[in-house]
């Protein structure tokens, strides 16, 4: 096969289509050319931390939102990848939320194993992709940052898989430039020691307000209030800590809300969601939505309606995450391979609506849960990925949301079956809100 594919991003998604190559080559297949471009130094996406905030050395911007201390905010049996068992990676059960670190050991093993690093070319971010309709043929600009150099190529294929947590939707309220504390996006939190001893504000109320706001909570914040534009998050939280109704405006230290209670902050955290931004890509290739279980144009959750060579890997709103990308990836390289046909395009819109629909009707949360399971499942369905029972999963996730109902800040002392050997988590050596060092050392001691 003369074919070329470009991959952009080494992330948990980028490395699941080098994965799902390489599992077909190992298998006998003729596969296509693949380059994968990282702008980072290192593979593992945001699961790659980084102190740093703004630009990198480079200039580039950062592309990590991670922060010291994250565990895992769902269940690891929600995000198993089929064809690498937890229990395979390290030798026995562990418990049920790891920190980061771990995380990212177990991203890092199954690609290790699987000797796809050579197809990746690192410190090289991608500047811009356009389509030669003429050529058929894409054209992938790509500076080269440690031979400061742009060049170049061409490829029959695209596959975006840059991630969609990475550009902060930064709200302003008035006050903010006469802000006698610090006002920063939840992108550029790196560590809850800094918020020790301090009354902090949080906007948002979704994963990263509820995580950045516990993780502060842990590390001694004075109080944590957190301010909300629909609806509160409603769980049982610490004494010291406070839903509010939105933000109205700031004055000196003291914030107001529109219920017209006020608080004095030394911080303000946005913890407002992100953007899906794809500078380099041109207009028309450009994916433009919001953050949702179903983005517009993508067939399959995957393929560019408009011009099914391109692809886009992860861009949902994420329930399922690494096997979820692991089921796209698979019918990705499938579509690519022609094992897979697309249909028309008015097909495949009809498709993308229908999805659509059924997602405006999910009732709540569970259905939300259901709906990605079904999504992942039906596209598992379609290629070579190894058997994974998404209902299995679902239940580890419905587990998971009773004991944040239960205990916000014990959840995480719980442990759940996975799908994939039918083994249930041993519970973690020290409770989490005890557990101050999340190194990987730490979480896989046996004792405390
Ligand atoms: P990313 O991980 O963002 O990787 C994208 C890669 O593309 C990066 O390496 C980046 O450098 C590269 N890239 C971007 N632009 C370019 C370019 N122009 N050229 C070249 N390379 C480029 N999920 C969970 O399952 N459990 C969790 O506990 C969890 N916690 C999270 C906590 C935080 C703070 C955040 C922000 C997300 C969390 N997630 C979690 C969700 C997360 O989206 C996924 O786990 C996963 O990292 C997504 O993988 P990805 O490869 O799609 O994107
Ligand atoms: P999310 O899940 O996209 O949530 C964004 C939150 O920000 C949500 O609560 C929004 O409230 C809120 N928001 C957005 N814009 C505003 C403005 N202008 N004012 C007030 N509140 C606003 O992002 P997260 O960062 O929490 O999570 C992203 C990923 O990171 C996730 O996958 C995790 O695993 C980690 P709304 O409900 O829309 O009113």
């Amino acid at each position: 096969m003369s074919k070329r594919v470009a991959v952009i991003g080494a992330g948990p998604s980028g490395l699941a289509q080098l994965r799902a190559f390489q599992s077909a080559k190992e298998k006998g297949a003729d596969i296509p050319d693949i380059v994968c471009f990282e702008k980072q130094a290192n593979w593992g996406g945001l699961w790659n931390y980084t102190w740093r905030t703004g630009l990198d050395e480079h200039g580039e911007p950062v592309h990590g939102s991670m922060y010291r201390y994250l565990w895992s905010n769902g269940p690891k049996e929600g995000l198993e990848f089929a064809d690498y068992s937890f229990e395979e990676h390290f030798g026995r059960p562990i418990a049920s939320y790891p920190p980061r670190a771990v995380l990212f050991d177990y991203i890092e093993g199954r690609v290790k194993k699987a000797g796809v690093r050579h197809w990746i070319r690192f410190n090289s971010p991608v500047r811009h992709v356009s389509y030669d309709e003429h050529e058929g043929m894409f054209h992938v600009t790509v500076q080269d940052h440690e031979k400061d150099v742009e060049y170049t190529e061409e490829f029959d294929h695209v596959i975006v898989a840059s991630g969609h947590f990475s550009t902060p939707n930064v709200p302003e309220y008035p006050g903010f430039d006469s802000f006698k504390g610090r006002v920063l996006h939840a992108h550029d939190f790196r560590d809850a020691m800094e918020f020790a001893g301090k009354d902090i504000l949080i906007i948002g109320t979704s994963y990263s307000a509820e995580d950045i706001g516990s993780q502060c909570w842990k590390y001694g914040c004075k109080s944590v209030t957190v301010s909300h534009r629909t609806a509160p998050m409603g769980y049982k939280w610490p004494e010291n800590w406070k839903e509010v109704p939105l933000l109205e405006k700031v004055e000196g230290n003291t914030a107001t809300f529109k219920d017209g209670s006020s608080k004095d902050v030394d911080a303000i955290i946005l913890c407002t969601g992100y953007l899906h931004h794809f500078p380099f890509m041109a207009e028309n290739l450009k994916l433009k939505t919001n953050n949702r279980l179903y983005p517009v144009n993508l067939y399959n959750g995957v393929v560019w309606e408009h011009n099914p060579k391109l692809m886009y890997l992860g861009m949902q709103d994420q329930w399922y995450t690494f096997n979820m990308f692991d089921a796209q990836a698979w019918y990705a390289r499938d579509v690519i391979m022609g094992r897979l046909d697309v249909p028309s395009q008015a097909e495949m819109h009809a498709d993308i609506d229908k999805w659509r629909e059924a997602e405006d009707n999910i009732p709540d949360d569970y259905g939300a849960i259901e709906f990605q399971g079904k999504y992942t499942m039906d596209l598992m369905a379609l290629t070579d990925y190894p058997e994974f029972d998404c209902s299995g999963a679902n239940q580890a996730f419905f587990e998971w949301k009773k004991h944040k109902k239960e205990n916000i800040m014990t959840f995480r002392d719980h442990g759940y079956t996975s799908a994939l050997t039918g083994t249930k988590a041993p519970a973690h050596h020290t409770p989490w809100r005890d557990a101050l060092d999340d190194s990987l050392e730490a979480y896989l001691r046996t004792e405390a």
